[in-house]
């Protein structure tokens, strides 16, 4: 791309009262732009792509249902734990309806080695990475800080605090990079890091470091930014006057912007930056263009502050139908396949609730157990008292 392919005030969102493109989009800001990846429709129908379809093309028709299983099986899982918060039994959940191919086509396109660095929304990653669901549900409902081992599934654990884990991910890639495990040859070997972050989160400065240090150091990293239109209340023109994935080039790196409504061109756009960071090219800033379908959090009401009329046009893009379409009119998958998957998914349900309501309470003074790595007398002297306090209770009983 050269400079004079973008336009110095274009927006992220087209917006009237920016300036915007002076050659007029085939396909407009609100659905992504010109530039936007794109290797299936709405519709269903495969758009042809000179460089990505070799990637596509190596996925067996196996592969192509898992990703179709994926999709239903995460979409399953939300929705059972959404109705868990509902019911009382998580304090609150992040929804990632909508944005299931976003995670699934990132999440299967990494290696073994890969290590993921999640924000909190990401329960399609944590499947892909083998991470068991009812495991994502402990922090929510407030019985531990992360249920998962993070090296055992190379799966970091949740963050909360918007943007931190972009730098930790950065840190990670930059001692990938001093272990010598860069650009070997050796496919076991050659490892890259994948940092997941919200379009909000572009507006921290933890962002803009890690991008700095990632792109001085050519570190092995992808920056996997969903954009999902809204940082809570606030939308994407709010945000940025610039399109996210523009950003990369200031920082000395490729941007790309795909539909992260489209399983197979987010598969195949991630895969090809992960290999670029795996042999030696360094960092790449992935902006899926998604939507939030449901409220940020379940403590939220998305009717104060956006209109249903767009909601509505985004079911249009859903990512499952979409899918679902193209496997059976290429005759990759039948109606039993189909069915299978549901009643897979009916089961998973029922599984992650019973699981879910049969996590054990923690001890409570077990918060002061992994403060520090070893015995500390403040913490210590802290768990004695509130142990104390609680058996004070008891006294009262
Ligand atoms: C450092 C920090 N500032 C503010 C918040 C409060 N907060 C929680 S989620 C959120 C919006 C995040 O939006 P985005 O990055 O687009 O991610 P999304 O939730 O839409 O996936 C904010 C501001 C926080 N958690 N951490």
């Amino acid at each position: 791309m050269s400079d004079s392919d973008v336009a110095p005030l274009e927006t992220a969102y087209g917006v009237q009262h920016h300036v915007t493109r002076a050659d007029a989009p085939e396909r407009p800001a609100h659905e992504g732009g010109p530039e936007m990846v794109q290797l299936l429709t709405p519709e269903g129908e495969r758009v042809p792509h000179a460089e990505l379809d070799a990637i596509v093309d190596e996925l067996s028709d196996e592969a192509l249902r898992g990703l179709y299983r994926d999709l239903v099986l995460v979409r399953r899982f939300d929705a059972e734990a959404t109705a868990l918060q509902r019911q009382g039994e998580l304090g609150l959940w992040a929804s990632l309806l909508g944005q299931e191919a976003a995670q699934v086509g990132s999440g299967r396109a990494m290696r073994r080695q890969d290590y993921a660095f999640p924000t909190y929304r990401e329960h399609g990653v944590a499947w892909c990475r083998g991470v068991d669901p009812v495991n994502l549900l402990g922090m929510f409902r407030g019985v531990n800080h992360g249920g998962w081992d993070p090296n055992e599934k190379n799966f970091h654990l949740y963050t909360i605090i918007i943007g931190a884990q972009t730098l930790h991910a950065t840190g990670y890639a930059m001692g990938v990079q001093r272990d010598g495990d860069v650009g070997t040859g050796d496919e076991q070997r050659d490892t890259a890091v994948i940092a997941y972050f919200g379009d909000g989160a572009t507006s921290q400065g933890d962002v803009s470091e890690a991008l700095v240090f990632a792109g001085v150091n050519n570190s092995p990293v992808v920056f996997f930014c969903q954009n999902n239109q809204w940082a809570i209340s606030e939308p994407n023109e709010k945000q940025s006057r610039a399109p996210l994935w523009h950003r990369a080039r200031g920082f000395g790196f490729p941007g790309i912007r795909v539909d992260g409504n489209d399983v197979l061109a987010v598969y195949a756009v991630t895969k090809q930056a992960l290999d670029a960071a795996r042999t030696g090219q360094g960092p790449t800033f992935v902006e899926a263009f998604t939507y939030r379908m449901g409220a940020h959090t379940t403590s939220d009401d998305p009717t104060k502050y956006r209109v249903s009329a767009e909601v509505e046009v985004w079911k249009h893009r859903d990512p499952i139908e979409r899918y679902k379409r193209w496997l059976l009119t290429t005759e990759r998958a039948d109606a039993g396949f189909f069915d299978a998957v549901e009643a897979e998914a009916d089961e998973l349900g029922t599984s992650v609730r019973e699981r879910c309501l049969a996590m054990p309470d923690p001890d409570a003074s077990s918060m002061f157990d992994h403060v520090y790595a070893d015995p500390h007398p403040v913490t210590a002297r802290e768990k004695a008292a509130f142990e104390a306090y609680h058996a004070s209770f008891e006294e009262v009983r």
